[in-house]
């Protein structure tokens, strides 16, 4: 009797429910390309099959026949249903970059209050590729190449792990301009009704730029009230539409990033000048919400402000994923600083019921 053989799991990549069945384990050949039956170690040794299963995957069934092939590690059943934490925001507001850095983080390691974080890939030949093509990038002080839409596709599978809890976490991330384009069947989109977290991003240059027009337009027409381009975010806007029950029920939160854009200006700089890595402090977490949704509001950004009011628990926070803009040769100039990348994360997990609770009890309920 296959222990797992009644277990139900819904794949994160077609949506769709089914009996897990792994009966026909197969192998990936980087060589060909190409997924075939696995080869089981000859002797038949626990850990070396062990070892040899972490590489192996399951195809989908996809029991709707809606999606091309894909394939699930065959270590997925060992897991809870992945939490499935959604990036939504405007082409080249930073999502990948800031993605990238938050997994970067997350696989160092890190300790939230007294206990450890830790984090380790799911998917290792989609981790092999993933490395190469993002986390050496980044490391190497490189912009990150733009986002290609794979149909919907997950970025990263990572299993977390932190005071006895694992839970597996995808990070998806389409291409903005997906938001806007309503039709294809919404396939690139379809993640957002799976989503269990979603990740907002806006560009601190975006909000500065409609900032700065909407101080303009009030001297130039005293306008007793701002009033400026930042008023609407249709990225945003459409994503939310998505999501069941307009997402309200979901932990969000929306991170400002680019901020090192922000740097002179109170009160930014004052959250940016200290990074508390693992640390998350409940009362920080607040006044730090307050702060970003004073400037957004200041900026007229109501897309995001209304976030803030209308999702049940949501923080907001300055970061910066590179620390600073992209040569004009593609290279950071100074190396890579991602600057509180993981507040917003810890603060999601946290509210999502990844992490203890105890450190981020202050997030608005
Ligand atoms: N100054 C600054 N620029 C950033 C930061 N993150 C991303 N960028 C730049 O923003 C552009 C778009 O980034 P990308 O992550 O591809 O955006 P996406 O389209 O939302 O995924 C790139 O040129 C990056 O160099 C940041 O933290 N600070
Ligand atoms: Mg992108
Ligand atoms: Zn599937």
């Amino acid at each position: 009797m296959n222990p797992l053989a009644d277990r139900v799991i819904t794949c994160p990549t077609c949506l769709d429910t089914f009996g897990w069945n792994d009966t026909e384990l197969l192998q990936y050949s980087v060589e060909e390309g190409r997924y075939s039956a696995a080869v089981w170690p000859d002797d038949g040794n626990p850990d070396k099959v062990a070892d040899a299963r972490s590489r192996w995957y399951v195809r989908c069934p996809n029991p709707s026949q809606d999606s091309p092939n894909h394939y699930l590690p065959a270590t997925y059943v060992d897991y809870d249903d992945p939490l499935v934490i959604a990036l939504v925001g405007r082409p080249l507001s930073g999502k990948t970059h800031l993605v990238v850095a938050m997994i970067r983080a997350l696989l160092a390691g890190s300790e939230v209050g007294t206990t450890e974080l830790s984090a380790k890939a799911l998917d290792y030949y989609q981790h092999v590729t993933f490395k190469r093509k993002f986390l050496d990038t980044f490391e190497a002080g490189k912009k990150l190449p733009a986002t290609i839409n794979e149909s919907g596709s997950h970025l990263a599978w990572l299993a977390v792990e932190s005071g006895g809890v694992k839970r597996p976490i995808v990070f998806f991330d389409v291409a903005g301009e997906d938001f806007a384009k309503a039709g294809e069947n919404g396939r690139h989109t379809r993640f957002l009704v799976a989503a269990g977290a979603v990740l907002f991003v806006e560009d601190a240059p975006h909000v500065l730029r409609s900032f700065a027009e909407s101080r303009d337009l009030q001297r130039d027409l005293s306008l007793s009230s701002p009033f400026g381009a930042g008023a609407t975010n249709e990225f945003v806007q459409e994503a939310v539409q998505r999501l069941p029950n307009g997402g309200r029920h979901l932990p969000a939160v929306v991170a400002l990033t680019k901020s090192d854009r922000l740097r002179y200006l109170a009160p930014a700089d004052r959250w940016l000048r200290h990074d508390p890595g693992g640390r998350v402090d409940p009362a920080d977490l607040v006044a730090e919400s307050r702060d970003v949704y004073a400037l957004l509001h200041r900026a007229n950004a109501a897309s995001l402000t209304k976030l803030y009011r209308d999702f049940r628990s949501c923080t907001m926070h300055f970061v910066s994923a590179t620390g600073g803009a992209v040569g004009e040769d593609n290279q950071y100039r100074s190396g890579i600083r991602p600057t509180r990348v993981m507040v917003p994360l810890l603060s999601l997990l946290a509210m999502a019921g990844v992490i203890p609770m105890t450190r981020t009890e202050g997030a608005r309920r």
